[in-house]
């Protein structure tokens, strides 16, 4: 340990000699709030910087602005600044456009309104001393601008004359957490809450204190902490002491807290034997629990509601609609300011899937559009951004067009629960953009989504942006570096959602990982080409993502979504594929659009083709726009999916040398795993589907793998065959398990001709045990590892299913190649497959 720290000095000491620094990207808890020192070229763009710090007023939200500047100027330019209690030259000054008027009267108004959380950046003189200013109509205004002025300089921007004006599109701005009480979250893929442990608010909140930072820096407003599908204690009097230490550490920072309840909560907490909303014992019940709440938490935001919607309860028990419920609850959060979100996704899990006109898609409009202007104006419907569930690949959904009289909010998953949890890449912005761009035509107008979110087109008071983030105790909040880019940029979205992907995710990159523009291009690059990569590989034309929906949601699964009430049905049979939704012949659902979308859904000629399975029922013969036939773009996009995910890793790779060690084998690991089950997912889906079509892939690639040896087929020793389940989720449908309780061995000889091989063992890591694995080339050990990944599975299939590769090995023909496998737990050592590639090294 002593030795390599002393050679980590002495090259620090080697490369200073030399003039140079060391460049070398990190991420990490800091996120993009690093604030990496900059180049000394760029540094020098800010040498007349002021040099102190004045703030205006006392207030513990403009004593963190003042903070912030100081560590960022320090961090990114390497200069202390003095914080001052009076104005002189060259100051940074932060206060209110109020304290700002009565310092310097004669200040000219801001070049447009500012707004609530909006703020004015500005070089001017303040009694003839030059400041830069940063200004807002609020304090939590004036956070943000300290956020933006520092986001220029990291970002090498010219500050030098600076008269900007931002707003943000919406007025809440919110993230959800579904954590629960007992420390874990719902869908959560880094770690234990950062709020909760033992039933518990955690007695150190840091972690949430930081997060609340983070969440600033991209004017995230407000944050409700608990699972949707709400423990009632929450909200319990007992519990209302450390929900406001919660508020304490995110006060500060400008976030607002919320909870989300349970409908039932009056009847759970307290002896009512009823929780009907308009009983008047429930009426007052809310409004007493609200004032309490309202007693320790004067700042608190509000409620999140999700009710009869997969197993909660809801106002439908007692024959009252999701209106009724929300204003009662809503009126005793108006007193005080407070907000009601109450979510959209309300459905039946146990639809009839043999009745072709049922349609979980139609659900939010059916239930939710009559109830248009019956909503009290701080009431916020909550709406998922598609009308199933998180899809990779939804069309936007219909209500936002169908609520003229009522706010409403987008929600869009952070977490990645259907696009790969935090193992896979996929940067979300980039969808949610799509989203947001997608114009409705609400009354043949101009109306895209992210105009009527915000409350722009039915001039409604509020608009919202929501996003489920289930950040956790990881050191990096998400668990993949650059899975924090989609944290990122749904804060930026909401703020404004004008700005572009590409945008979004250089400025991220160029936050996180410093001003190397190699490194900022790559990881831009790859971030931009991630979810389209992810759909191609994991379901097609808008089937939506093709997995497990009765388990993990994360591997392959393709019949879970069929014949079952849950409703996310694709239909595929042996003839075809595809929903269909029409109104002549289908579920009727197109017709929840306004006209001009509804025409463009209604024809399978013009749906485009990215959908045309969500509305369409069509034979695998049919021609895409494109001219490729239904089930050639299955095979092709999920090759072609697959092969761009190993390009990813190639991508990386060429950066190597500009990124710590660490940040460079983190993501490597990942992104590797991610390859080699982007070959779980294309395999599963095109076998399937060549099994159920009957029609072979034009490129022969589909079924045929010449360079795979089934370990079924290989000379096993204590190994037995076994069956998988699905059958798609393993090569050959089989793969081989220890039988015994002591190493297993698995054999074969290379039929290659002589030369160089990567040597790809596909194994199964479950959660239950750690089997070991050592690969043998004739009697010379070559590899060994521990199956200790914590993959969503217990069993073989499409979760569990990894790879190892062994890189680089002479093989000669006749060499054995032997795999010993020694179980552990309820893990047999599963085998699935090796295969040998020529080797790229
Ligand atoms: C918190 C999906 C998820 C659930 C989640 C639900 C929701 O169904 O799988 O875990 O529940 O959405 O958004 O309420």
């Amino acid at each position: 340990m002593i030795r390599r720290f002393q050679i980590a000095i002495l090259s620090i000491l080697l490369l200073a000699s030399l003039g140079v620094e060391p460049v070398h990207a990190e991420a990490g808890e800091d996120a993009w709030l690093r604030y990496a020192p900059l180049e000394r070229v760029e540094r020098a763009q800010y040498e007349s910087l002021p040099t102190s710090v004045v703030v205006l007023a006392d207030s513990v939200v403009l004593k963190s602005a003042q903070e912030e500047v100081i560590r960022g100027v320090k961090g990114m330019l390497d200069e202390a600044l003095l914080s001052r209690k009076g104005v002189e030259a060259r100051s940074i000054v932060l206060g209110t456009l109020t304290s700002l008027r009565a310092a310097a009267p004669g200040l000219p108004p801001p070049p447009d309104t500012l707004g609530t959380d909006g703020f004015w950046l500005l070089t001017g003189k303040i009694r003839g001393l030059d400041c830069l200013i940063v200004t807002s109509d609020t304090d939590r205004g004036v956070l943000y601008g300290v956020f933006a002025l520092l986001r220029k300089v990291a970002r090498g921007e010219d500050i030098a004359l600076l008269n900007e004006v931002q707003q943000p599109s919406a007025a809440l701005r919110w993230v959800d957490q579904w954590d629960n009480l007992n420390g874990t979250i719902e869908r959560g893929y880094a770690g234990a809450s950062i709020f909760f442990e033992k039933e518990s608010v955690r007695g150190d909140l840091t972690r949430a204190g930081e997060y609340a930072r983070l969440l600033a820096s991209i004017g995230v407003n407000g944050c409700s902490i608990n699972n949707v599908n709400a423990d009632p204690r929450i909200i319990d009097d007992k519990f209302l002491p450390q929900l406001a230490r919660v508020a304490d550490v995110f006060r500060s920072w400008g976030i607002q807290l919320a909870v989300s309840v349970d409908l039932g909560s009056p009847q759970v907490l307290r002896s009512l034997n009823t929780f009907d909303p308009l009983d008047p014992r429930v009426i007052a019940w809310w409004r007493t629990k609200v004032d309490k709440i309202y007693q320790q938490i004067p700042d608190f935001g509000g409620f999140v509601v999700k009710a009869d919607s997969e197993g909660r309860s809801g106002p439908s028990s007692y024959g009252r609609t999701p209106a009724d419920a929300a204003n009662v609850i809503a009126r005793a959060l108006k007193a005080h300011g407070g907000v009601l979100f109450y979510r959209a996704f309300v459905y039946d899990h146990h639809l009839d899937w043999r009745n072709p006109k049922n349609d979980r898609a139609r659900a939010a409009y059916d239930i939710f559009h009559p109830l248009d202007g019956k909503f009290t104006d701080n009431v916020v419907v909550q709406i998922k951004y598609g009308p199933i569930d998180f899809q990779a690949r939804e069309p936007v959904s219909p209500l936002f067009a169908g609520m003229r009289n009522v706010n409403q909010g987008i929600e869009f998953q952070i977490t990645q629960e259907y696009t790969g949890q935090q193992r896979h890449l996929c940067f979300l912005p980039t969808m949610w953009k799509e989203v947001l761009d997608f114009d409705l035509h609400v009354n043949g107008d101009h109306t895209p989504v992210r105009d009527l979110v915000v409350g722009k087109v039915f001039h409604r008071p509020a608009g919202a942006f929501v996003g489920v983030a289930n950040v956790g105790m990881n050191p990096n909040w998400l668990g993949h570096p650059l899975a924090l880019a989609n944290l990122y940029g749904f804060g930026r979205l909401a703020w404004n959602p004008n700005l572009s992907a590409a945008t979004i995710a250089q400025e991220w990159a160029r936050l996180t990982f410093g001003d190397d523009s190699v490194v900022v291009n790559t990881v831009t690059a790859m971030l931009l080409a991630s979810w389209h990569t992810y759909e191609n590989y994991t379901g097609p034309l808008g089937a939506q993502t093709l997995t497990d929906i009765l388990g993990s949601h994360y591997g392959p699964g393709i019949e879970s979504s069929e014949r079952n009430g849950w409703g996310q049905w694709h239909r595929a049979d042996n003839q075809g594929i595809g929903m269909d939704r029409t109104a002549a012949t289908g579920t009727g659902f197109v017709a929840q659009y306004p006209p001009a979308i509804r025409d463009l859904y209604e024809s399978v000629q013009t749906t485009p083709d990215e959908l045309l399975l969500f509305f369409h029922h069509v034979p695998y013969t049919y021609r895409l726009h494109s001219g490729k036939t239904v089930i050639q773009y299955i095979y092709d996009s999920h090759y072609e999916g697959a092969d761009q995910a190993a390009e990813f890793v190639r991508q990386w790779q060429s950066i190597k040398h500009r990124l710590s060690d660490h940040l460079y084998t983190d993501v490597l690991t990942r992104i590797d795993y991610q390859a080699g089950h982007a070959i779980v997912w294309r395999d599963a889906i095109c076998n399937w589907f060549l099994r159920t079509s009957g029609i072979p892939d034009e490129k022969h690639r589909v079924g045929n793998h010449p360079e795979r040896i089934e370990a079924e087929a290989m000379q096993l020793k204590g190994y037995a065959v076994v069956e998988v389940t699905p059958w798609e989720n393993a090569s050959g449908g089989k793969g081989i398990a220890c039988a015994k309780n002591s190493t297993c061995t698995a054999s074969f000889h290379s039929d290659r001709p002589a030369g160089t091989y990567d040597i790809d063992v596909q194994y199964f890591d479950q959660n239950n045990g750690e089997s070991k694995f050592r690969v043998f080339v004739n009697d010379l050990k070559v590899d060994e590892w521990v199956a200790n990944d914590h993959l969503p599975a217990t069993k073989p299939g499409g979760d569990s299913s990894t790879r190892r590769r062994v890189s680089a090995l002479a093989l000669r023909p006749e060499d054995e190649i032997r795999i010993e496998g020694t179980p552990s737990g309820d893990e047999r050592a599963p085998l699935d497959y090796v295969e040998l590639h020529a080797s790229t090294k």
